[in-house]
């Protein structure tokens, strides 16, 4: 047997351990034996059983990942032993690669390493998408299969399979690295995961993991490799796989784990290193990166921000460190008196040289100019979040200060009825422009402030109530007596934050920021049990604290009169003797120009609309609030109107005898008035496999027809009345569910709970 791939198991990670079995059984190169070793894992046996690997399970008593590997390294029946991680994965053609740099190098090949690339399971963009099916199913015969059988492949995945083989019949290419390259170039995080060393190699040097530093027991291991070995080959191909954590709360990585001694483990770690290591080069090395990873990493954080006794230890492990002999390694002139006083004991002095160190780095940040974002935050942490709460004055945010709407909204004109004197009310909104017709702000008692203005980070401080329908910045410090109250912006339909498998297009932190930010949230708001169930596991959000209201932004939907929906027609100039379809899409995560700059492509034949329906009605088109692109209606003018950037889409609604929309929200919005609903779904099977997938059966369960060609659409407008006579049960159905707590008395029911108690 050539190889055996030895893999810890901690079962933090089920998600991808099916990845990496499935990886491993798509290996072209097949003669390899996979140890897993875990402590107390019920899964493992359940993944494995249905595999087809040559696999042994072995059961340790200890916790640490160093004790596994060493039981791998006793028990592995292989020539070679590649460490792997369960929650990684390798390209199919990984070992063949291994195996062919090894008979290539018999004699030398002692210590081989893949060449490692970061995924994260997203199969969104359009490279991961391509190479996902690549991935799994690349077997030789799979290949061979896919290449005969013409009509099945795309052009584009035709391609791919011809690189692959490409691949095998050009030989990757691979770099050797000597001694004194190894600790900066080839490992700078200093883990053994896609290491391939010879077993022999292994056991003559006594090459194992020490199970005391439970953190860092790779970084001495690795050191002491290096100390033995001449050279180390390594891929110039990226063929070990290793895999972005999303959801550090639930599948932590080992490294997201919190562990209040990481950095006396990692200062441990190099201690031991320099005194297992016999290489002066190496030494040196060793040194410098202790000197720095203490600089710029220990007394920075908050950890060891507070007590000299907590960072205490660290400072004994470093003048250890010091004391080895070497070549002098050069640190910074200003950074010189703290480093020598480590190494000559007087940690006081280093402690009081380190905290001045900080105190001065904080300052000539807070002084820089075009840092006024630091400054702002810094002033909000330090004085505003200090200052008394203002009782009587309550903030409001909607979609992020674009616009005056929604369940915000509601509250505030609630309140500005019933309690017309009592408060101080403050909206944030980034132009002015938008309210300067609306009467209600015209009294003293309503202010308006630019997001992230100074006023913005004051009131955020001061305000007893902050009412917003998203979220709020994570660096914000809230104080103690404030109330933030969550409205939130939807009943949820695509799949929200931790019921994603994958975050696509945002940021990988994106689910820990949003479960940090959702825990300073003291009241969130749903429209109906289901969106109550769904918060609790989407969000992990404590039921307790959810209000199960109706939405206070439907209130208007039931209240409303029909002078208002006149009134709203005339104001927005659309002719009151025609009729109203509203447009109203949702974004799609896939399309964008840039991080959070969505695009839209129009896929509604306003030509043929117009030519169909145009006696009868008008169109308006309401793009989501994500998407940047403005529309260029001219052709349409009289016909179509762009209300996208309109303030509140309830005025639309109002006004809108039919509601064509996708995969928004807005239709359990829009049900409230009971009028018919089309789906215009033309990218259903893209949107629901490939991107978030749905909370409900659309196929089954929805108020109306979906629809895929804008013929279908015209046809289901001309005969709308007997698609509301098909779908009367369904509808009714679907009323019951979503929209009965919305009576027009939500925005009273939320008042009295946060406002009165
Ligand atoms: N919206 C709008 N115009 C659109 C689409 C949406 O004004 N064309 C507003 C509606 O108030 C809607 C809200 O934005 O309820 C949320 O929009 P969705 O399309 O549902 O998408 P998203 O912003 O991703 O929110 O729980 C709801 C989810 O968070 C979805």
């Amino acid at each position: 047997m050539e190889f055996s791939i030895v893999i810890p198991y901690k079962e933090n990670s089920p998600k991808f351990l099916e990845y990496c079995i499935e990886s491993l059984e798509n290996q072209i190169y097949q003669k390899f034996e996979v140890l897993f070793i875990h402590n107390q894992s019920a899964i493992l046996e359940d993944y494995l059983e249905k595999s087809s690997l040559n696999y042994r399970i072995f059961e340790n008593t200890t916790e640490t990942t160093a004790s596994f590997r060493n039981v791998g390294i006793r028990e592995a029946a292989g020539n070679y032993i590649l460490f792997m991680d369960a929650d990684d994965f390798l390209h199919p053609n990984a070992l063949i690669y291994a195996k062919r740099v090894i008979d290539e190098n018999r004699d030398t090949a002692n210590v081989l390493k893949l060449r490692i690339a970061k995924t994260d399971l997203d199969k969104t963009s359009a490279l991961k998408s391509e190479k996902k099916p690549f991935y799994r199913s690349a077997t030789l015969d799979h290949l061979n299969r896919m290449l005969e059988n013409t009509s099945d492949v795309s052009a584009n995945e035709r391609q791919i399979v011809e690189d692959l083989f490409n691949y095998d019949v050009i030989p990757h290419d691979f770099k050797s690295y000597m001694a004194d390259d190894y600790f900066s170039k080839l490992s700078y995080h200093l883990k053994a995961h896609s290491f391939i060393i010879k077993k022999t190699f292994l056991l003559e040097n006594n090459l194992f993991f020490n199970t005391q530093n439970d953190l860092y027991a790779d970084m001495p291991f690795l050191i002491r490799l290096y100390n033995q070995t001449e050279e180390i080959k390594q891929t110039t191909t990226k063929l070990y796989y290793k895999s972005i954590h999303n959801d550090p709360i639930n599948e932590p990585s080992a490294s997201q784990v919190e562990r209040p001694d990481r950095q006396l483990k990692k200062v441990q770690a190099f201690n031991e290193s320099i005194k297992e290591s016999t290489n002066d080069i190496i030494i040196k090395k060793v040194k410098k990166a202790a000197v720095n990873y203490y600089l710029y990493n220990v007394v920075t954080k908050a950890s060891f921000k507070e007590s000299f006794k907590a960072v205490l230890p660290v400072y004994q492990e470093l003048q250890s460190i010091l004391q080895v002999d070497s070549e002098p390694i050069k640190i910074k002139k200003r950074h010189r008196p703290e480093i020598d006083s480590i190494k000559s004991g007087s940690f006081k002095a280093a402690y009081f040289l380190s905290r001045s160190r900080l105190f001065a780095y904080s300052i000539s940040r807070f002084i820089k100019p075009k840092k006024t974002r630091y400054r702002q935050k810094s002033l909000q942490k330090n004085i505003f979040s200090k200052l008394p709460i203002k009782k009587r004055t309550i903030l409001y945010e909607s979609f992020l200060g674009r616009n005056y709407s929604d369940s915000p909204k509601a509250l505030f004109n609630y309140l500005l009825q019933e309690e017309p004197d009592k408060w101080q009310h403050v909206w944030i909104l980034n132009d002015k422009e938008l309210i300067k017709d609306e009467p209600e702000f015209q009294g003293s008692n309503v202010k308006v402030i630019p997001r992230f203005s100074w006023r913005y980070f004051y009131y955020v401080s001061v305000a007893k109530y902050f009412v917003l329908n998203m979220r709020q910045p994570n660096y914000l410090e809230k104080h103690k007596d404030q109330v933030i109250l969550s409205t939130w912006h939807g009943t949820p339909l695509k799949h929200l934050v931790f019921d994603m498998d994958n975050v696509t297009s945002a940021n990988k932190k994106y689910k820990r920021i949003f479960y940090e930010q959702s825990r300073k949230w003291d009241y969130l708001i749903a429209d109906n049990k289901y969106s109550e169930n769904i918060f609790t596991s989407a969000f992990m959000y404590p039921r307790e604290n959810i209000l199960t209201y109706g939405y206070p932004r439907n209130d208007i939907l039931v209240n409303h009169t029909p002078e208002d929906h006149d009134r709203i027609k005339q104001s927005l100039g659309i002719p009151l003797d025609k009729k109203v379809i509203l447009y109203a899409p949702t974004w799609r995560d896939d399309e964008f120009h840039s991080v959070g700059n969505y695009k839209f492509t129009l896929r509604l034949n306003l030509e043929r609309l117009r030519e169909e329906l145009g006696d009868e009605y008008v169109i308006v088109l309401r793009m989501h609030y994500f998407i940047s692109d403005v529309l260029d209606l001219s052709e349409y003018e009289g016909f179509a109107f762009d209300y996208s950037k309109y303030n509140d889409i309830n005025d639309l609604y109002i006004i809108s005898d039919l509601l064509i929309t996708d995969y928004s929200s807005v239709f359990f919005d829009f049900a409230n008035l009971k009028r018919p609903i089309l789906f215009y779904t033309y990218d259903l099977a893209k949107y629901k496999d490939e991107l978030r997938g749905f909370y409900i059966d659309v196929q089954n369960d929805l108020p109306g027809p979906l629809l895929y060609t804008s013929e279908e659409v015209i046809d289901r407008i001309k005969n709308i009345k007997s698609v509301m006579y098909e779908y009367e049960e369904k509808y009714k159905l679907f009323y019951e569910q979503y929209c009965s707590l919305d009576d027009g008395k939500a925005s009273e029911r939320v008042v009295e709970e946060v406002l009165k108690s």
